[in-house]
C-alpha cells in the first residue's frame, strides 16, 4: 500500500527563544563550573525533555528554595521570582544565579517604577502562573492587582483611579490582552502603561506564525508541555484563526492519530520552551505514516541573543 500524500507546514519562528536558550545555557555552564549537584527552583523552562535531560547531568529541580541546601549553587527559573526568593538566598549565604529572562525582568523594573511613583498596578496574567507569581512579588501584596479577563476589570476596587498602571506576563495572547487593555483604559482613563503591553517578541512572532497558517491547513499541532503558558496560547490561536484541530503535543507518542484521519495538509509550530529535537521527532513520526512534502511558512526572523550573567563567563 503507498503512503497517502501530506504536506506539513512548518512554522517559522517556532520553538527556543532568546531567554530559553540562556536559561538552559545557564544550567549547563553552572554545572560545569561548580561541578554537580546544581540545584534549580522550579522548572528552569517548561518542558520535561529539557528538565529530564539537566537532571540526567547533575541539576536537582526543586519547588521552593528550603528544599534546596546552602551549600550548593541554586539557579531561578527562566520565568522570574518573587522578591522574597533572592533575599532568602542571601539570607542563607548561598551562591545563586538569576535565569529569569531578561524580558521578565524588563516587567520587575517597569512595577518598581511605577510603585515609586505612587501608582498602584494591574497585571493582565493568568493566576498561579510562576511569572505572575514572580513579577506580583516584585512588590508588597496589594500594590499589584491581577486581572485575567474583561470581567475582572469590571470588577477591580483601585485604591486611586487616578494612579494607576498597568503590566502583562510576557506570554499572553496578544489579540485576548488588547481585549483587557482597552477594557483597562475605558474604565480607567487615567491608567499608564506600555505603548501595547509586555507580550515579548518570541511569544508575538510565534502567534503570528499561527495564523498565518491556521486558515490554509486541517489540522495542528503545537509541541509544547501542558504547563508551558505561550504553548497553550498557540493551540488557542490556532483554533481561533480558523484551524480545525488544533492539539498540544509533548512529543510524537502524544500524536492522536485516529483524529488525523483523512487529512492532507498538517500545520506544526512549538512553544518557545520546546527543543527542536523534539519537532523532528514529529515530523518524523508523519514521515513514517505519510509521503510527506514539507514547506515553511516565515513570517519573521528573529536575530535576539542574551547572555549568561557574568560569573558564569568567569574562571571558577
Ligand atoms: O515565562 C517566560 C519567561 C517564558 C519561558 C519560556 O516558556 P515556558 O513554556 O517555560 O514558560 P511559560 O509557561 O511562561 O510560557
Ligand atoms: Fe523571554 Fe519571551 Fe522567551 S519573555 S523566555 S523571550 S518567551
Amino acid at each position: 500500500m503507498t503512503a497517502p500524500p501530506l504536506t506539513l507546514y512548518l512554522a517559522a519562528p517556532r520553538g527556543f527563544c532568546a531567554g530559553v536558550d540562556r536559561a538552559i545555557k545557564i544550567v549547563e555552564m553552572a554545572l560545569e563550573k561548580w561541578g554537580a549537584p546544581v540545584y534549580v527552583r522550579h522548572e528552569i523552562v517548561h518542558n520535561k525533555f529539557v528538565v529530564d535531560g539537566l537532571r540526567g547531568k547533575g541539576a536537582v529541580f526543586v519547588e521552593d528554595l528550603d528544599d534546596a541546601p546552602s551549600d550548593r549553587p541554586v539557579i531561578f527559573s527562566a520565568h522570574g521570582v518573587p522578591r522574597s526568593v533572592p533575599a532568602e538566598a542571601r539570607a542563607r549565604e548561598m551562591v545563586y544565579v538569576d535565569a529569569t529572562c531578561p524580558l521578565v525582568s524588563k516587567v520587575h523594573i517597569e512595577a518598581e517604577r511605577h510603585s515609586q511613583n505612587g501608582r498602584q498596578m494591574v497585571m493582565i496574567g493568568h493566576a498561579g502562573h510562576p511569572e505572575t507569581l514572580g513579577t506580583m512579588g516584585q512588590l508588597p501584596p496589594g500594590e499589584v492587582l491581577l486581572v485575567e479577563t474583561p470581567d475582572d476589570v469590571a470588577k477591580l476596587e483601585v485604591r486611586d483611579p487616578e494612579r494607576l498602571a498597568f503590566i502583562t506576563q510576557t506570554t499572553l495572547s496578544v489579540d485576548d490582552t488588547a481585549e483587557i487593555v482597552a477594557a483597562l483604559r475605558a474604565r480607567f482613563p487615567a491608567i499608564v502603561g506600555p505603548h501595547k503591553e509586555d507580550i515579548c517578541y518570541a511569544t508575538t512572532n510565534r502567534q503570528e506564525a499561527v495564523k498565518a497558517m491556521a486558515p490554509a491547513i486541517d489540522a495542528m499541532l503545537v509541541v509544547g508541555a501542558p504547563n508551558s503558558s505561550n504553548s497553550r496560547r498557540l493551540v488557542e490561536v490556532g483554533r481561533r484563526a480558523g484551524c480545525p484541530y488544533a492539539q498540544l503535543v509533548q512529543r510524537a507518542d502524544d500524536i492522536d492519530w485516529r483524529a488525523l484521519d483523512g487529512i492532507s495538509t498538517v500545520g506544526i509550530t512549538a512553544g518557545a520552551s520546546a527543543p527542536e529535537v523534539l519537532i523532528d521527532e514529529v515530523v518524523d513520526a508523519f514521515r513514517a505514516r505519510f509521503a510527506v512534502t514539507v514547506e515553511k511558512v516565515v513570517t519573521a526572523e528573529e536575530h535576539v541573543e542574551f547572555k549568561v550573567p557574568r560569573v558564569l563567563r568567569e574562571p571558577a
